[in-house]
């Protein structure tokens, strides 16, 4: 809790220091360091710009989210969603994943697909992170995975590299022209793909990955409300703009009306 309210402080001390103009200050930082979230003047309005930009320049890629303790973890876990109903996605369930992989392409050196067993093999880490979804409820769980940057760096990111986007077995037509691409989908910059505690997850509790929660593999946000975190993982695609997938918002959600950038 400290940690948080600590944090909040300091964004209102940030807001502060840029004056009584604050929102038009961020607004032209957010101008000169590029720091514009993809779904900016579709939907919403300069203050959300300004909002990520200020965001961006105090939260750097060391600030971390809270961490808890065993005994925090609690007793139930709300699952959100139905597990994707396609029958290639059953298929590989049935099976316990050992034919499913994880591809990732895009702005990488070296284009890659990964077995379940492969992931297993890289270091591996465990978190206790609160999740909060945008619609009200969250839990705390403990999540056994390895870091995003440590896949990223073995496939070898590309420097105009802007944007790592996530499509799990609920998205569809992510093999073809991304244009037209259904389902769940989200992305995060870079940022936060590289962030210490961005982590792909296989355990929960101590556990595999339950169905609901997103197996085989997850991704884990802890600085983005749960929406980012996306479930069922097939592909990551990395790339330096969001304009040519789906309507060019940066997320599925973003076209109900989400916002792109959820940090907390
Ligand atoms: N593939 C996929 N990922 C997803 C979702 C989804 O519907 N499909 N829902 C998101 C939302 S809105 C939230 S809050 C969290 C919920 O995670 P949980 O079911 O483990 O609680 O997953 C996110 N990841
Ligand atoms: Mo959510």
């Amino acid at each position: 809790m400290s940690e948080i309210i600590t944090r909040r402080k300091l964004i209102a001390a940030g807001f502060t220091a840029a004056g009584a103009a604050g929102l038009g200050v961020a607004a032209w930082l957010a101008d000169r360091y590029g720091l514009i979230p993809p779904d900016h003047g579709h939907i919403f309005g300069s203050g959300e710009t300004a909002t990520y930009a200020a965001l961006r320049l105090l939260t750097s890629r060391h600030s971390l989210a809270r961490e808890f303790n065993r005994s925090d973890i609690s007793k139930v876990a709300p699952v959100k969603g139905e597990p994707p109903e396609n029958e290639t996605y059953h298929r590989l369930l049935a099976g316990g994943f050992a034919d499913w992989r994880l591809k990732i392409n895009g702005l990488v050196a070296r284009p890659s697909a990964y077995s379940l067993a492969e992931l297993k093999r890289f270091p591996s880490e465990t978190h206790i992170f609160h999740q909060a979804c945008e619609e009200g409820w969250s839990f705390i769980a403990e999540w056994a995975g390895f870091p995003l940057s440590y896949l990223l760096n073995l496939v070898g990111v590309m420097p105009q590299a802007r944007y790592a986007v996530f499509f799990g077995f609920d998205t569809h037509g992510d093999d073809g022209d991304l244009r037209y691409v259904k389902g769940k989908w989200n992305s995060i910059d870079m940022s936060d793909a590289w962030h210490p505690q961005t982590i792909l997850a296989y355990g929960m509790n101590g556990h595999d990955l339950p169905t609901g929660h997103g197996a085989p593999l997850r991704l884990r946000v802890p600085r983005q409300l749960g929406g980012k975190s996306t479930k069922y993982l097939s592909h990551i695609f990395v790339t330096d703009t969001v304009s040519n997938i789906g309507k060019g918002y940066g997320a599925e959600g973003v076209e109900r009306g989400f916002s792109w950038y959820a940090g907390i």
